[in-house]
């Protein structure tokens, strides 16, 4: 008979550290958390009709043209929270174009992510990795939660031609970020259920609580 494997005492420890830890990697309650987050890109080369919302709406096929122009020098994108967020995957999808692409485009691009209030160096989480607009346009990257307030989104290059020599016109289709919502998106979550098509932007105090309960009277 074969006995049974021991498993590492260290399964077994609900100390802090453990419970911490374990807190830390539950992603049950993570939503795509992308549209909470400042976009920016360098170069100042945006198309007009075609901006930062785009790359964070959902759809895979409205996209982010966030240089306007064929491509000829490393562009980022950056994605910022005002505080530090609980993240353990991205999603970048590019274009696509189909089974066949006439124009043979090849990306290849960097994600990385810091915590700022930590430290101001970078997580690698994709390292040069190529796309195309047939075969290749999407990828997921999943990894141990951690902290986050900067992903940035380095495209190296983009190529186009029967031979990729050709500088191409890069765009982004979708990035989606897994992580905790924090407590203001939670609130407005519930009030986003009632009051549809209303954005953060447009939902003032007065309007959602009355005049009155946003007056604070006077202490006697
Ligand atoms: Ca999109």
């Amino acid at each position: 008979m074969i006995a049974p494997m021991r498993m590492p005492h260290s399964l077994y420890r609900f100390d802090t550290e453990s419970i911490k830890v374990y807190e830390l990697s539950k992603p049950a309650n993570f939503k795509n958390i992308a549209n909470k987050a400042r976009i920016s890109a360098t170069g100042n080369n945006v198309h007009p009709s075609d901006g930062a919302a785009k790359l964070v709406d959902g759809s895979k096929t409205s996209l982010f043209k966030f240089y306007n122009a064929a491509m000829t020098s490393e562009q980022s994108i950056f994605l910022e929270y005002d505080e530090p967020r609980l993240m353990n995957s991205f999603t970048i999808t590019f274009e696509r174009a189909g089974t066949t692409d006439s124009d043979n485009y090849q990306f290849t691009y960097s994600i990385l992510a810091q915590n700022s209030q930590d430290s101001t160096d970078w997580d690698t989480i994709a390292d040069h990795k190529l796309a195309n607009r047939t075969d290749n346009f999407e990828q997921i990257y999943s990894f141990d939660a951690k902290l986050y307030d900067k992903i940035k989104i380095v495209m190296h290059s983009c190529k186009t031609g029967a031979d990729l020599t050709n500088n191409g016109w890069p765009s982004i289709a979708e990035f989606v970020v897994m992580g905790q919502i924090d407590e203001d998106d939670k609130v407005f979550e519930n009030v986003k259920d009632n009051y549809a098509n209303l954005t953060k932007t447009e939902l003032p105090l007065n309007n959602i609580l009355g005049n009155d309960f946003v007056k604070i009277p006077s202490v006697a």
